[in-house]
């Protein structure tokens, strides 16, 4: 079960911890449990499988409309533009409109990723450090 617990030092001061939650329906129930704990969502989708993305979508939609994920920055990674076959960005970024739109261009983004190759990392923790940082006051670390 995705329960992987991982720590990227951002600099000095600011250690990350991920929490790989599962995406498989039978445990997305389980999501809401970090609801008021996190401090910003990446959300990874497959760029290849174009049946699913809306599925994707609404799953994600129904997290950000939460009040208690109200000023969480959140982060679409299109994976797997390694595969020849693959959406674009800009397609992906269409599909997940109405995320952008409830959340602001401030606190939301698509970037595109290939986890095999391991592109797209370094910029996704950037853009979400500068955002979690930025939150400081409104949302405190946990200093653990
Ligand atoms: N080509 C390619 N394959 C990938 C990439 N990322 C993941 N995969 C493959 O996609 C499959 C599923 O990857 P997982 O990491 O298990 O997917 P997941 O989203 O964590 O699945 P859940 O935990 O069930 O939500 C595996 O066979 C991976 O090797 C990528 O960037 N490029
Ligand atoms: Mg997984």
């Amino acid at each position: 079960m995705g329960q992987n617990v991982a720590s990227i030092p951002l600099d000095k001061k600011t250690l990350f911890k991920f929490w790989d939650v599962g995406g498989q329906e039978s445990l997305r129930g389980l999501w809401r449990e970090y609801f008021t704990h996190l401090h910003g969502i990446i959300f990874v989708v497959d760029s290849t499988d174009r049946k699913r993305l809306e599925e994707c979508r609404d799953a994600l939609l129904d997290v950000v409309t939460d009040e208690e994920i109200e000023g969480v920055p959140v982060l679409m990674m299109a994976n797997k533009q390694d595969v020849e076959d693959h959406l674009e960005v800009q397609d992906v970024k269409e599909l997940f409109n109405p995320i952008a739109e409830h959340l602001g261009a401030r606190d939301s983004r698509v970037l595109p990723m290939s986890a095999i190759k391991g592109e797209g990392v370094k910029e996704a923790v950037e853009w979400l450090g500068v955002r979690v940082v930025r939150n400081k006051q409104s949302r405190a670390p946990r200093l653990k």
